[in-house]
């Protein structure tokens, strides 16, 4: 939850001093100031798919302004396998903290724990990890993505026919969780008319998407809507159906886009709305997190505060629905032909 900026930017204006050193910022925990010379470790999703490039890069801001250094490392395939060297790697370096999206919610936790044991401060963003003594820094309201891209659909296709989700991997936390949502709220009277009849996965890789997409639409010829809340997923769709227009005529895509890649598709009529956040300050939330985790100016417990620079001042909320204390970027933004050419969608 956001903190109200004019008291914490002062405090922050007046305090940043040289590298190796402290830089002073308000906290409710003990220490009041911010490490920097520390190393953090971002352990993406994967290292090629563009969103998670972004959300590294505004990792790499928020540290490089504490002082501090950024180590990107992952696999090329979203598993949880491929992320344990990244963990491991982190261990033999000495990171101070690492920021993971997990591929898997349990899975890494054996790896997270050794990295605990060895003093390193775990710090999750954009797909949540069940495992101890981490804290969650998330996109936005889980609950409110799954119904609001149930809602996003529904208002285009009247709230009747046959809908399916082209999903990320079948393991990833985010994608699961949001899915839940949709489907507690596919199950409201409003929208007793819409029928999820599949979910296909296409592991955020562009030619897995294409595929699974293309036995989607060949076993359901009738389908009416697709809402793929990935952005790999999302952009792959987006590319067929523009190609294959024919199809628009009946069908209604929807889901989680970066504008960048969506622009072209909402300009020329393929995709009419979808939403996202900016996964640049989710990475600068998340780098000064775990910069003020591994500082001590918090400790992860629910009700503490931190400034996350230009962002301002956040609270670290209770455990919910299955996610420990976590701290929330904002809501998403819908878009479309209105403002899909505004500067702020320029991500
Ligand atoms: C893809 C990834 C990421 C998710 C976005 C919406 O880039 O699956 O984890 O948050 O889509």
């Amino acid at each position: 939850m956001k903190f109200p900026k004019s008291r914490l930017a002062v405090a922050a204006a007046t305090a940043v001093m040289a590298a190796g050193s402290l830089v002073a910022v308000p906290g409710t925990a003990g220490a009041s100031a911010l490490k920097s010379g520390q190393t953090v470790y971002f352990i993406p999703k994967d290292t090629l798919n563009p969103y998670e490039v972004i959300a590294d890069k505004g990792g790499k801001m928020a540290l490089q302004a504490i002082g501090d250094k950024e180590v990107v490392s992952s696999g090329t395939a979203d598993t949880a396998a491929a992320q344990i060297p990244s963990i491991q790697a982190a261990i033999a370096a000495k990171a101070a903290a690492i920021v993971i999206a997990g591929n898997d919610p349990s899975a890494l936790c054996p790896s997270l724990a050794k990295a605990q044991a060895a003093g390193i401060k775990v710090v999750s963003f954009d797909s949540d990890v069940n495992c101890p003594n981490h804290m969650f820094i998330n996109q936005a309201n889980t609950e409110q993505i799954g119904t609001s891209e149930v809602d996003l659909l529904g208002a285009e296709i009247g709230y009747q026919g046959q809908i399916a989700i082209l999903s990320a991997e079948a393991t990833a936390t985010n994608q699961n969780s949001w899915i839940k949502y949709m489907k507690q709220e596919l199950a409201l009277p409003k929208y007793s008319k819409m029928k999820l009849v599949s979910i296909v996965y296409g592991n955020d890789d562009p030619a897995t998407s294409l595929t699974v997409l293309q036995g989607l639409l060949s076993a359901y010829p009738n389908l009416r809507g697709i809402i793929s809340p990935t952005t790999v997923g999302i952009s792959t769709a987006a590319q067929y159906l523009d190609t294959h227009k024919s199809l628009l005529k009946h069908l209604t895509l929807t889901g989680l886009g970066l504008p960048s890649q969506m622009k072209k598709y909402v300009l020329d009529g393929t995709c009419k709305e979808f939403e996202l956040w900016n996964p640049s300050n989710l990475g600068y939330l998340a780098g000064y997190a775990a910069a003020s985790l591994a500082s001590g100016v918090i400790t992860g417990k629910p009700g503490q505060t931190f400034t996350a620079g230009k962002l301002g001042g956040y609270k670290i909320l209770p455990p919910a629905a299955g996610t420990g204390p976590s701290v929330v970027l904002g809501p998403p933004t819908v878009f479309n032909k209105a403002n899909i050419n505004a500067p702020s969608s320029n991500f």
